[in-house]
């Protein structure tokens, strides 16, 4: 209590005498729960149980965002962040990574227009980007207590508690990944170790309540065809128990979309799978979660058979569940299709196997049969009949067996077919090449020397990315077509990458990234590779990776031919022009003379014509 201006001593001599015996006011006690806000206040508190963030505006998630940002409609933009707070979304993750909008810009506008919409400024918001600088814009313009996505050990620990000091001074509560210098934590063990040493280092040394932390322990696909990834979700669950037990007050999160990918295409399997992961990982104790709050397949919905094909898989519970979900997915998607067109007798696809001999069309058929199935029933002796008629080896993978692997590519990317089927036809591409190997003829001399003739290719996820999963796919489908993959981890220095091109004189690159930083890594490692004389084909792919981002700004950078490649199934067939000499020059002329339309398309700024032009081209009414 105090005067003003006016106020003479005498007046405040009367006001102290009036408070003598009343209390000074004691200030409420900290909060023991964490409590976020936007316009309103929202306390995690145990009755609540859980969050619910929205996925949907993020440029990297969702096309539908990312098309309405770079074209700057704007309230559109909005509408989508409000149609998730009506559906019931608690908090909304907000993203504007993309290679070829200005993060900062977009996301200080966003927040701006956003701050003006009561209904949606009333949820907090999630700051989601893997840039520094955007957070630390973003937190500029957000009002009440905000959530910060994400900081990690992926740079040490220095780095890690220079952010956090950060965070902490602006007060905002913050998602903990589970990286650390040696990349994405996978396995149970690492998850809890990263954890448990990123949760010392912030309560210890920057003096950050445990409540303000939420750990990701990484949310990544299952599914895929590969045994090693069959865990992941499991150790993810396994992980959040021991941190919720072990780390008193911290929170768990992850992004649950992500556990889905392998079957993108089919929107009820993946809500399915979405569903039964946040029924398990909610019981051990995952208390936020990044989803589309518009889903409404809940777990006792699901169809009991599924149910049980889709538990099979989260949890780990026998090794052929991820072969058993694909195939129930595929009998669903067929029978959708089955009801949707008229009637057909074609069923059978495949020729029964007879004494006559095949002709070139028939073999042609049941190769591309066998490798989109998957399957090697019959496999050895359809090869040893292409042998007769095609001659060569060669000519049977380069021709029926690469045209088959096409198909697959472009079935997979039509959502036609899910990813686990790839990984199969590799494998089966894999036996096939294995089947035809003794029959391939060396110059070296009559016993075969695989390694030697089997073209070299390198792979590696750039500089201050963790992200491998998509990598390893694509080693694993490009090895099981005859590659000779090297890969060299995560986060390498394009040093690192230079010296190993001169040390093994790969035929082809493969770089990689999930995060927007990564482009401009790979900007820098095209360029030093070109610097240092190397002109192999080098392929680009990884999440925010794109065609026209690669003509921009990659492609221009090397001298060589650089590819971007959609997804696994890709890479083989859209490399293979660029190493066989015959087409070599001309592949690559084409793919330069396609990046150069595609840079004067986006060089073209809104025309302008010359007054005269314009001037001519006024209506003309008589
Ligand atoms: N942890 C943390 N933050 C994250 C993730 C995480 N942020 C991003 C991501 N992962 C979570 N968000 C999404 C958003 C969308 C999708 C997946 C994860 C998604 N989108 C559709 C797809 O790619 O198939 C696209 C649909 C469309 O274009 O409309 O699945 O793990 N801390």
């Amino acid at each position: 209590m105090g005067g003003c201006c006016g106020t003479t001593d005498e007046h405040i001599a009367q006001i102290a005498q009036l408070v003598s015996d009343a209390e000074p006011h004691t200030p409420a006690p900290q909060h023991s729960e964490l409590w976020l806000s936007g316009l309103e206040l929202l306390p995690l508190t145990p009755e609540r149980g859980f969050i619910n963030v929205g996925e949907r505006c993020n440029v990297a998630g969702s096309r539908k965002f990312l098309r309405l940002v770079k074209e700057g409609q704007w309230s559109e933009a909005l509408d989508i962040a409000r149609k998730q707070v009506d559906d019931g979304a608690l908090v909304l993750d907000i993203n504007m990574d993309d290679a070829l909008l200005d993060a900062r810009s977009a996301m200080t506008h966003f927040l701006c227009l956003l701050a003006a919409e009561p209904e949606i400024a009333r949820v907090p918001v999630m700051v989601d980007s893997s840039d520094w600088n955007v957070i630390r814009d973003a937190l500029g313009c957000i009002q009440g207590k905000a959530i910060v996505n994400s900081i990690s050990l992926k740079e040490g620990e220095e780095v890690f508690l220079s952010h956090a000091r950060e965070l902490r001074r602006m007060g905002a509560a913050v998602v903990v990944m589970a990286f650390d210098e040696e990349g994405q934590a996978t396995t149970y063990e690492r998850r809890i170790e990263v954890c448990s040493r990123a949760y010392r280092l912030l309560t210890e040394q920057v003096g950050m309540p445990a409540r303000d932390i939420i750990f990701d322990p990484n949310v990544l696909t299952v599914a895929t065809g590969m045994a090693e990834h069959d865990a992941y979700a499991l150790d993810f669950i396994r992980a959040t128990e021991w941190i919720r037990t072990h780390l008193p007050e911290a929170h768990v999160s992850g992004g649950v979309s992500n556990l889905s990918f392998a079957f993108r295409g089919n929107n009820y399997v993946r809500e399915a799978m979405h569903a039964v992961f946040l029924y398990h990982a909610r019981r051990a104790g995952m208390d936020f979660a990044i989803l589309n709050p518009a889903t409404r397949v809940t777990y006792a919905d699901i169809e009991p058979s599924l149910l049980e094909a889709i538990e099979d898989v989260i949890l780990c519970r026998r090794p052929d569940a991820t072969e058993r979900l694909t195939q129930m997915v595929h009998e669903m998607s067929a029978e959708a299709e089955a009801a949707a067109s008229a009637p057909q007798a074609d069923n059978a696809t495949q020729p029964a196997a007879t004494d006559a001999p095949l002709s070139r069309e028939a073999l042609d058929h049941r190769l591309a049969e066998a490798l989109r199935r998957g399957t090697t029933d019959g496999l050895q002796a359809d090869l040893m009949c292409a042998l007769e008629l095609y001659g060569s080896p060669v000519a049977i993978i380069e021709g029926p067996l690469m045209q088959g692997m096409n198909r697959v590519g472009q079935l997979f990317g039509e959502g036609k077919m899910f990813l686990p089927q790839v990984v199969k036809t590799a494998r089966t591409m894999k036996s096939a090449v294995e089947m035809l190997q003794p029959y391939m003829t060396d110059n070296s001399g009559s016993d075969a020397q695989p390694s030697q003739q089997r073209p070299r290719v390198l792979l590696a996820t750039v500089r201050g990315d963790v992200h491998d999963i998509g990598k390893n796919i694509v080693a694993v489908v490009m090895a099981c077509n005859g590659f000779d993959v090297t890969d060299l981890g995560v986060m390498v220095s394009p040093e690192d990458i230079v010296a190993a091109a001169r040390e093994l004189h790969p035929q082809a690159i493969g770089l990689s990234g999930l995060i927007t930083p990564s482009l401009a890594e790979m900007q820098t490692t095209v360029r030093m590779l070109d610097e240092a004389g190397i002109r192999v084909p080098v392929m680009i792919g990884g999440a925010t990776t794109s065609r026209l981002h690669t003509a921009l700004r990659i492609a221009t950078a090397y001298s060589g031919a650089v590819l971007h490649v959609a997804d696994a199934s890709q890479n083989v067939p859209m490399l293979a022009p660029f190493l066989d000499p015959a087409t070599a020059n001309d592949a690559t002329a084409q793919l330069h003379q396609q990046q150069d339309a595609l840079r004067q398309l986006h060089a073209t700024p809104d025309t302008i014509v010359s007054l005269e032009e314009a001037r001519a081209k006024k209506p003309k009414f008589f």
